[in-house]
């Protein structure tokens, strides 16, 4: 008997050996869960690992880690993400981008038809909802939760080619100022690309977990996220692990391309203080935008930039009537159209200069949160910094000099989001290491002040 119970005490602890042996040497389970970040201007992918506890971003075949939130029709293929956004100069009707800011949305009709003069493609009301109409050799039209499905789509195969499994389950984020319907046609655009969400963040949230402070001893957040085209400032307050938004405010018509587009007005005029002639050329204006876009980002780690484009400038043409804002033009070359290299320097101080009204206006719906979340600034205990523009040094001097204390800006702020949003998906996958619970309270009467 005595016997009989040691041998199977003996059995357990073996059993429990294995078991814990197994747990020390055999891989980690791979994760189930994507979290997702479908931006107005870009997207990524990320996961959680539970092994080692770090969030991998999925980068793609070039090793970039997000793609341009951009989907391009031709007659033969359906080109998403870089390959789609390179087509925006050659195929601009039928090169759907922003299709987030369309997502979910009923519109006044007056409301859609001023949104879609915006674009180069054609935007429709149906019904209050709005949709893009492609031509190729024939006409159609679709959705935005359409565009945001292909997206998602795009990512969920980066990841399922990085992890080497199949990835049906995702937590994706959206902004703090989402209703529930538009929440609703964002899980819709995943189910399109066989995903089914177990949660829906938060996008401010998610950009507080990236740096723990689910975890850290803070009540209040602020959260200033400067977007390809939209700034959004958000309140949050920590209430025993969870998040809770106090306020929102922002800017839907402020972000990077408001600052590249001041340098492209910029060089277009020194073109034709140059040469006296503007750059016609489709492809002119392409290659000055993205060498307005390089000198953007290399202004931000040096002092000056040195821009080089080769131009075909028409100087036989019509003379230009005077100057007011540059257009783009759909004329092709004159005759002769005249080759040459165009060169300038631009410095950071001039970057700064050009722009400096624009930086002003962040401040203001700072302000406001703060005003309607009945908070001193010296209350907000943490400041995080969200979007590839909070990377210019003015825009971070202005909001650590209101503030008096430096923001948070470890974590890449492009990546901010999405890394949030894997840290979410690791919860929900069960593979988190320590039981952590970073429930969002929801808050349906919050209204969003917006400046334009
Ligand atoms: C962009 O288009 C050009 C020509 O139109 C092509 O050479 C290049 O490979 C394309 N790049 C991507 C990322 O698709
Ligand atoms: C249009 O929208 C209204 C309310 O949003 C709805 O009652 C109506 O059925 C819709 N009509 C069509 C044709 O979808
Ligand atoms: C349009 O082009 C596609 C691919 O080339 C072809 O399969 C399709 O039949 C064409 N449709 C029309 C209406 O011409
Ligand atoms: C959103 O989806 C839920 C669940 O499918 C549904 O109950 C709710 O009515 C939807 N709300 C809106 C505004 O579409
Ligand atoms: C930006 O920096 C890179 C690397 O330092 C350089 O190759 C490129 O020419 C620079 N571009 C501009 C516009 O300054
Ligand atoms: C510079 C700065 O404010 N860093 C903070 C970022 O967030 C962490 C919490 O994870 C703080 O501990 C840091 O002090």
């Amino acid at each position: 008997m005595a016997g009989e119970m040691s041998m199977i005490g003996s059995v357990i602890l073996a059993l429990f050996l294995a078991g814990y042996l197994g747990q020390q040497y055999l891989p980690p389970p791979k994760p189930k869960v994507i979290g997702l970040d479908l931006g107005t201007t870009f997207c990524s992918v990320a996961v959680f690992h539970p092994g080692t506890g770090d969030v991998e971003v999925i980068a793609d075949e070039e090793g970039r880690k997000s793609i341009p939130s951009a989907v391009s029709f031709t007659l033969t293929e359906v080109l998403v993400g870089h390959e789609g956004q390179n087509l925006s100069d050659t195929n601009p009707q039928n090169t759907i981008y922003d299709a987030k800011r369309f997502i979910g949305k009923i519109f006044d009709p007056d409301l859609l038809e001023k949104e879609s003069a915006r674009y180069p493609f054609k935007v429709i009301n149906n019904n209050g909802s709005a949709e893009f109409l492609v031509t190729t050799n024939q006409t159609f039209s679709v959705t935005p939760e359409f565009i945001g499905s292909r997206l998602l789509l795009k990512m969920r195969k980066m990841a399922e080619h990085q992890l080497g499994v199949s990835i049906q389950k995702a937590v994706i984020s959206v902004p703090a100022e989402f209703d529930e319907r538009q929440r609703n046609y964002t899980v819709r655009a995943a189910n399109l690309a066989g995903l089914e969400v177990l949660r829906v963040i938060n996008e401010p949230t998610a950009a507080a977990m990236a740096y723990g402070l689910h975890k850290a001893d803070v009540f209040n957040v602020l959260v200033v996220d400067v977007g390809g085209g939209t700034l959004d400032v958000s309140l949050l307050n920590k209430q025993g692990g969870m998040f809770l938004t106090r306020a929102m405010a922002g800017n839907n018509k402020l972000g990077g391309q408001d600052f590249s587009q001041r340098l492209l007005q910029y060089t277009m005029d020194r073109v034709r203080q140059e040469y006296g002639a503007p750059p016609t050329l489709k492809e002119d204006i392409h290659r000055l935008r993205q060498a307005v876009e390089a000198a953007k980002l290399n202004l931000t780690l040096q002092s000056s930039a040195l821009l080089r484009v080769p131009l075909l400038l028409d100087l036989q043409g019509p003379p230009e009537e005077a100057q007011g804002p540059v257009k783009e033009s759909q004329q092709g070359p004159a005759k002769d159209p005249l080759p040459v290299m165009f060169q300038t320097v631009i410095t950071r101080q001039l970057f700064e200069e050009l722009n400096a009204d624009l930086f002003q206006k962040i401040l203001a719906p700072v302000e406001t949160v703060l005003a309607e979340g009945l908070l001193g600034k010296e209350e907000v205990d943490e400041i995080v910094l969200v979007g590839g523009s909070t990377r210019i040094p003015r825009i971070r001097r202005l909001i650590s000099e209101y503030f008096g204390k430096e923001p948070n800006t470890s974590v890449d702020p492009d990546l901010a989001v999405v890394t949030g949003v894997a840290i979410q998906a690791g919860i929900m996958g069960g593979s988190w290491p320590l039981q952590v619970s970073a429930i969002e309270i929801p808050n349906r009467h919050l209204r969003k002040t917006n400046f334009n």
